[in-house]
């Protein structure tokens, strides 16, 4: 008597266990399944858009747009088409190295570049600059720059 009692005690335990096991993920997963699924939603979009895209078109002799804008430590695409009947290039000198004619340029002061973009060629490529400022940018294409190919980069 004594030992069937407790055979029957051990297998009820063991079908409500079962029967717990059975009920408790379907409950669980579909008031989770429901909550989670906004929230991935929502994130996903945010962390896509966070490189920022900005254009430079060269044509002889400027830049289109000729001033840029972008956030300090995020990563950016520049899209730069040569439209031009030459080469052209798109140079961001390091902070406080502006130039005033092409003759102080020096390859030192380069922070980023765009290099020797033939005519009717794009290049796209991605940067990111840490420190905020206002970076000039030229053309280091011989006699380029003392034409008037140059712009500005804000870093914000
Ligand atoms: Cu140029």
């Amino acid at each position: 008597m004594r030992s069937s009692t407790v055979q029957l005690i051990t297998l009820a335990t063991v079908v409500a266990l079962v029967a717990c096991g059975d009920a408790s993920p379907g409950a669980a997963s579909t008031p989770d399944a429901t909550s989670a699924t906004p929230v991935a939603t929502a994130d996903s979009p945010t962390s896509e858009a966070a490189a920022v895209a900005i254009e430079a078109k060269a044509l002889e002799w400027h830049y289109t747009p000729d001033a840029w804008t972008v956030a300090a430590g995020e990563a950016f695409t520049l899209e730069f088409n040569n439209a031009g009947g030459v080469e052209h290039d798109w140079t961001a000198l390091k902070l406080e190295e502006d130039i005033e004619k092409l003759a102080e340029f020096e390859e030192s002061k380069v922070l980023l570049e765009v290099a020797e973009v033939p005519s009717h060629e794009s290049r796209t490529e991605t940067f990111t600059i840490e420190e905020p400022g206002t970076y000039q940018v030229i053309c280091t294409v011989s006699g380029h720059f003392n034409t008037g190919m140059a712009g500005t980069l804000t870093v914000e």
